[in-house]
């Protein structure tokens, strides 16, 4: 199976590369070792791939701000027939999500940085706070609060339908060389070189196992634990949202001996404290308006405050107004 993901072409003057090419810091620069070897034996293919380098940048939409031109090989094939050979090279990775997270935030960054582990890559996930809730999720203690490399090679951002939701962390995510967006919002804004949305999904986790599968990612019973975790809470388990896909994944998940009526008591059923505490408030000033089809509650900051909330606490007290019968919006303000 291929995808286009883009159409690009360019023309050189070959003179100019040709002059170009007889300083050796040129070569070395913009050409692989393999181009060089070509280039000796055939000097034309210096302007030839040089053309091709810009055509196959340009078809990322990004031209060589983002993808430069030694990541962006172009050898030929015993007939001559030229290919290109993308450089797999991006070292230091980032992964970024929105603040607040949820279950979704938390599990589909877990699993792509489990995923990226699994192919020997250095990966940070940038997640400074989320809620207790989710401490049973593999690798947890590996989430960071910032970081200190200046320039990631690759910045995957998770859940976020736009950049400015990344708050403080966008500039991790815009001083990365290559930026990819993977989500399932319909209102995403495609801030990415490359973007993986699928709006259909009812959670980002969801669109990850299909990635997984189409990039020939093997799914480890821990990524499956953590992706698991994003499905159960975005469709408040398989309560909303769930396609067809999503119950083909949860048998594939369960085939691999993850234990789901575990993750939906633990990331769905399991109150703490605060969030206990926050419940109580909203349900005290739950109101019902337009003949009991819209409920309204809200908790404030001062709330939060005073039960020591941490963010993620919020989640689930929309179902108060929502689980009730008749109510067909439920709006919880916080
Ligand atoms: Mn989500």
């Amino acid at each position: 199976m291929s995808k286009i993901i883009g159409v690009g072409t360019d023309i050189v003057e070959v003179g100019r590369v040709l002059k170009s090419c007889e300083k050796h810091s040129f070569l070395n620069k913009y050409y692989t070792e393999a181009e060089r070897e070509l280039i000796k034996r055939r000097k034309s293919c210096a302007a030839t791939n040089f053309a091709g380098k810009e055509a196959v940048a340009k078809a990322f939409g990004t031209g060589f701000l983002n993808c430069m031109p030694e990541d962006i090989e172009i050898l030929r094939d015993e007939k001559g027939k030229p290919y290109v050979n993308l450089s797999e090279k991006a070292e230091k990775i980032v992964i970024l999500t929105h603040e607040l997270p949820d279950g979704d935030a938390v599990g589909s960054s877990l699993a792509t940085g489990l995923a990226l582990e699994e192919m020997g890559k250095n990966v940070d996930i940038i997640i400074p706070e989320y809620s207790k809730s989710f401490s049973f999720l593999p690798k947890i203690d590996k989430l960071k609060k910032s970081s200190d490399v200046e320039k990631y090679d690759l910045a995957i951002a998770l859940d976020c339908a736009d950049i400015k939701i990344l708050k403080g962390y966008t500039k991790y995510f815009e001083k990365a060389k290559t930026k990819i967006v993977i989500d399932h919002h319909s209102s995403n804004i495609m801030y990415g070189d490359i973007n993986f949305v699928n709006p259909v999904a009812p959670a980002c986790s969801q669109v990850l196992i299909g990635m997984f599968s189409y990039f020939g990612i093997k799914m480890t019973k821990d990524m499956a634990t953590c992706v698991m975790t994003g499905i159960i809470t975005d469709t408040g388990g398989f309560s909303y949202g769930a396609t067809t896909e999503t119950f083909e994944f949860a048998a594939e998940i369960l085939s691999l001996g993850v234990n789901i009526s575990e993750i939906f008591r633990r990331a769905l059923h399991t109150k703490n404290k605060a969030n206990f505490e926050l419940t109580k408030r909203a349900m005290d000033r739950l109101e019902f308006f337009e003949d009991g089809k819209v409920a309204f509650t809200y908790i404030t900051g001062q709330d939060q405050e005073e039960v020591n909330a941490v963010p993620g606490d919020h989640e689930g007290i929309v179902d108060v107004g929502k689980n009730i019968d008749d109510v067909e919006v439920s709006i919880f303000l916080h």
